[in-house]
């Protein structure tokens, strides 16, 4: 029986995204979509208040005509921003935290997904080693209770985990492919490198269609303002309107500035994501009307692959650095050494960057370049966007935001 909240969420009264659902509502609207079309297809999506959740689903709004539903947990303030500009008849919120296993299996049982996305985690390295054991629950123990979920209420769920090029940690060759090994160097690294041995267990024992990938660095302007490529492109964008302003700019206050890494476009991933748990071979195998039947057959299951997704190139913060200015016109140059390396604007001298040790890790990952040939090759795909053109999007968006809410005043 359909209640009035559910009627008006459906028929698009109330299709906003302050509307979270209950399990049990939510899975009366899942009901309700089959019923007009037994052929949909239904994707749950963790972390999509985040920046590569909130992708996906532009991307298989855009794309497919699923219908999905979009986990998020409980939090006292409102923190839908990446989601604010959907509104559509098959996205709905649902109301699941990942560190509560009985709510994950509800979820899975209630809803039935055919497509079970993991973007969700603790996902700031930095801050793995002060939360070392919610970084772990949220990254590796929901897996496993996710995984455990699908295996006992819908076996025939494709489930992705979002891998980490942190797994394989203190490189031992450069670039790094599906053949790496794990040497991760943080709690955030080892959960997931943990959490990649639970997914493999549970596809080789169970037949599940269960994959990880390592994604390395991806970015745009939907990233937190913790990771150092938004904390730059934000400061550049208020250093340039403060010097614009005639005031002497505060520095941008960083780590290691020497750190490598392989950087790529958020919205080129999640297409890749899609595609991966969509790999040819299996497209015939989908069933929505199977139920506690494993649907693919061990041979099906030995052939999925995992793969490294990647730009190929790496470069350390200090390019980054170099290039976030020049997008706006602002050229400096380096001068001093360890804590006390400085940016200074060749035009007023002004200091642009400064060291802050607190930023320091207490294990660093000194250099990340990923090989995703084979992801490349098997998918015939190229990333849309280099390196450069997410830098300058970035910038651009973020000095953006900053002249609106000057104007705004
Ligand atoms: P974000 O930090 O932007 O998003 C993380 C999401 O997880 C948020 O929506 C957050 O919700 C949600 N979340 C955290 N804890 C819980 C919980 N207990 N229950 C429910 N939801 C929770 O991450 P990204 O989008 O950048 O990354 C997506 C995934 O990809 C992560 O797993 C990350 O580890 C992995 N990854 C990312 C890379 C990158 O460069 N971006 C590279 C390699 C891997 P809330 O808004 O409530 O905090
Ligand atoms: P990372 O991203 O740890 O690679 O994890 P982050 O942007 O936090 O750091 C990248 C590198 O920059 C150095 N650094 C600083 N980092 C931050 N955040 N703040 C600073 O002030 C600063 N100064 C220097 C860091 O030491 C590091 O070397 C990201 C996350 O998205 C993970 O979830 C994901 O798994 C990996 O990428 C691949």
């Amino acid at each position: 029986m359909l209640t009035q909240n559910i009627r008006e969420t459906l028929y698009g009264k109330k299709i906003d995204t302050a509307n979270i659902l209950s399990i049990s509502d939510a899975k009366l609207v899942r009901d309700e979509k089959l019923r007009q079309n037994i052929n949909t297809k239904v994707v749950i999506i963790t972390g999509v208040t985040g920046q590569d959740g909130s992708h996906m689903v532009d991307y298989l709004l855009k794309n497919t005509d699923v219908v999905i539903f979009g986990g998020v947990r409980r939090l006292s303030v409102y923190n839908h921003n990446n989601l604010s500009h959907i509104s559509s008849d098959r996205f709905f919120l649902v109301n699941f935290d990942l560190t509560d296993s009985h709510s994950i299996a509800s979820v899975i049982e209630k809803i039935k997904p055919d497509y079970f996305v993991n973007f969700a985690a603790q996902s700031f390295v930095a801050s793995s080693w002060d939360f070392a054991r919610q970084t772990w629950e949220t990254n590796c123990t929901a897996v496993l209770d996710i995984l455990e979920a699908i295996r006992l209420y819908r076996p025939n769920c494709r489930f992705y985990n979002a891998g980490s090029s942190e797994e394989f940690g203190n490189v031992s060759y450069s670039p790094q492919d599906e053949t790496h090994p794990l040497k991760p160097r943080s709690p955030y690294g080892a959960s997931k490198a943990a959490a990649r041995q639970i997914v493999k267990v549970y596809r080789d024992s169970y037949n599940l269609y269960a994959i990880q990938s390592w994604l390395f660095n991806h970015e745009g302007t939907r990233r937190g303002e913790e990771f150092v490529t938004r904390k730059i492109s934000k400061g550049v964008a208020r250093i340039a309107h403060e010097i614009s302003q005639k005031i002497i700019p505060t520095p941008i206050e960083l780590g290691n500035i020497y750190a490598k890494r392989d950087w790529s476009d958020s919205e080129d991933f999640v297409q890749c994501v899609w595609m991966m748990l969509n790999q040819e071979h299996y497209r015939f195998d989908m069933n929505p009307t199977l139920y506690r039947v494993p649907v693919y057959g061990k041979e099906a299951i030995d052939s999925l692959k995992e793969y490294v997704l990647s730009s190929n190139e790496t470069h350390t913060i200090k390019e980054f650095i170099e290039l976030a200015f020049s997008c706006l016109s602002i050229k400096g140059r380096w001068e001093g050494t360890d804590i006390d390396e400085k940016y200074i604007d060749n035009q007023t001298n002004n200091v642009l960057i400064s060291i802050n040790s607190n930023f320091y890790r207490p294990a660093e990952v000194e250099l990340l370049l990923g090989n995703s040939n084979q992801f490349r090759n098997d998918f015939n795909w190229t990333p849309k966007t280099s390196f450069q053109e997410l830098v300058q999007k970035m910038v651009k968006h973020d000095h953006y935001i900053r002249c609106k809410s000057y104007l705004g005043k």
